[in-house]
C-alpha cells in the first residue's frame, strides 16, 4: 500500500536469530538508496542478534546481476538466508520493466532451485523521491522489512527441516 511504513513490526513476533547467518548482495546502481536500505537491513538483523560475523555482504554493479550475486552466495556461503537489495528507477526507456522482470523472475527460481529463502529487498518506483520515502523516509526502511522477512523464513525453513 501506498501509505504503508514498510517498517512497522511486531518485534515480538520476530524469532531469535542469534544462531542464524545471513548473506547480503546489495546493488550499487543509485547507492544513495540501496546503502540505506543495507544500513537498515544490517540494523535491523543485529536488533534480533545477529553478530556481525554472521553478515556476509557482496556487492554487485546493478539489480540485473543480484540474481548471480545471490546464486554465488547460495553456492559458496553456508548462511540460512540471503537479502537481495536494490532500486530500479523507472526511466524514459523500457529498461525498468526488463531489469524488474529479470530479478524478481531470477531471484524467485533461486528460491526453488537452491532451497533457501532469498528475499526480494528491490525497490521498484517511479522516481527518486519515492525511493528515498522508502529507504529511511516517510514510509520507513525496506531493508528493515527485508531482514524481518528473512529471519522468519530462516525459521520456518530450520522449524520444518531439522
Ligand atoms: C542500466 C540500468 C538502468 C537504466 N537503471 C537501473 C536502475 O534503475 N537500477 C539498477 O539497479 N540498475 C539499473 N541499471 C543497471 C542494470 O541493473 C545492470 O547493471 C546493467 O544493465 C548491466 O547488466
Amino acid at each position: 500500500m501506498a501509505t504503508a511504513n514498510l517498517s512497522d513490526y511486531d518485534p515480538s513476533k520476530v524469532p531469535d536469530a542469534s544462531e542464524m547467518r545471513f548473506g547480503i548482495v546489495v546493488s550499487d546502481w543509485n547507492q544513495e538508496i540501496t546503502f540505506s536500505l543495507l544500513d537498515g537491513c544490517v540494523k535491523t538483523l543485529k536488533k534480533h542478534g545477529v553478530t556481525d560475523e554472521d553478515i556476509v555482504i557482496k556487492h554487485v554493479p546493478g539489480s540485473f546481476e543480484l540474481t548471480l550475486g545471490a546464486q554465488l552466495m547460495a553456492e559458496n556461503e553456508d548462511v540460512d538466508a540471503i537479502i537481495c537489495l536494490g532500486c530500479v528507477i523507472q526511466g524514459e526507456t523500457p529498461h525498468f520493466t526488463y531489469i524488474c522482470q529479470s530479478v524478481s523472475m531470477g531471484i524467485t527460481q533461486l528460491n526453488i532451485d537452491y532451497n533457501i529463502p532469498v528475499i526480494f529487498g528491490v525497490l521498484t518506483t517511479n522516481n527518486i523521491e519515492q525511493a528515498r520515502e522508502r529507504s529511511g523516509g516517510k514510509h520507513g526502511n525496506k531493508g528493515d522489512e527485508a531482514a524481518v522477512t528473512a529471519i522468519k523464513m530462516a525459521a520456518l525453513k530450520r522449524d520444518m527441516t531439522e
